[in-house]
């Protein structure tokens, strides 16, 4: 039994690439809804049908665990899928909770009340639709008292990354940065809450200098599904191989996929 990992497009890859290297045995079938991309710029009402739709067509395809590597879809969709969606014999995860829990340094499935915290001053840098959500400090007040948010809507750099703009995605990333320490002149710390954004760790780390921590979501979330699938075993299998779908034309995402990550990657049609 495969795991499987949604994304609205390509980003997800650079999730896939993290969990893929912390689990080289478990097979992974990727959903990329390329022909609905971006996410970040649609009603939460929209991002819930596409990602009900998207999670449908992985279970079909027997994966039971899914991982919902869109911040996007996690913010706007997964809670409403939690409450009313997803059976009893399925899983639907998240990427918000994984950084949550390493930002407030809680273990996964504590319940503890919230609590003081380490840190006081947080930045969050996402889409528009993810800002507005809010599901972020939702989340985070589930967990933790007295921490200030600043969400920073990133306009325009998702779609300068997957341009290969690089020049254009720095002068963003740079910009925002600017417009958030306004905001807020000094973070403890800063996530970085986009599949896309760490491909600009290191402008994000250089804007915003060296006493803020960066919380970056692929290595957070490798270590989270690591430590899911040792308490339930069930939800992983051995015996198939990789796979990658896409809602999108198979070989213009292929060639896509291959430019992002750098390494060849063939898309199926999903
Ligand atoms: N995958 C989305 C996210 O992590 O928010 C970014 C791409 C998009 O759909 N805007």
């Amino acid at each position: 039994m495969a795991v499987g990992v949604f994304d609205s497009g390509l980003g997800g890859l650079t999730v896939l690439d993290a969990v893929s290297k912390r689990l080289p045995d478990v097979p992974f079938v990727y959903y990329g809804d390329n022909a609905h991309a971006p996410y970040g710029v649609r009603d939460a009402d929209d991002i819930y049908q596409l990602t009900t739709r998207a999670v449908s067509r992985l279970w079909d395809e027997g994966c039971d665990l899914v991982i919902l590597a869109c911040n996007t879809a996690s913010a706007a969709a997964l809670r409403r899928m939690q409450e009313s969606w997803i059976p009893r014999d399925k899983r639907v995860l998240g990427v918000f909770v994984p950084l949550i829990e390493a930002l407030t340094e809680r273990q996964w499935g504590d319940n503890s009340p919230p609590r003081e915290v380490g840190v006081n001053c947080v930045a969050l840098f996402a889409t528009p639709a993810t800002v507005r959500s809010r599901a972020f400090q939702r989340e985070l007040a589930f967990r933790a008292i007295g921490v200030d948010v600043e969400a920073q809507a990133c306009g325009g750099l998702v779609d300068a990354i997957e341009e290969g703009d690089t020049i254009l995605a720095e002068a963003l990333v740079r910009s925002h940065v600017d417009a958030l320490l306004r905001k807020m002149p000094e973070p403890d710390a800063a996530i970085l809450g986009c599949t896309h954004y760490p491909l600009m760790e290191d402008i994000f780390r250089d804007a915003l200098g060296p006493d803020v921590s960066v919380y970056s979501q692929a290595s957070l979330v490798a270590e989270s599904l690591a430590d899911y699938l040792t308490r339930h075993p069930e939800m992983r299998g051995p015996g198939e191989t990789s796979a990658f779908l896409t809602t999108g034309d198979p070989r213009k995402v292929s060639g896509q996929a291959t430019q992002f990550l750098r390494r060849k990657i063939e898309f199926l049609a999903a």
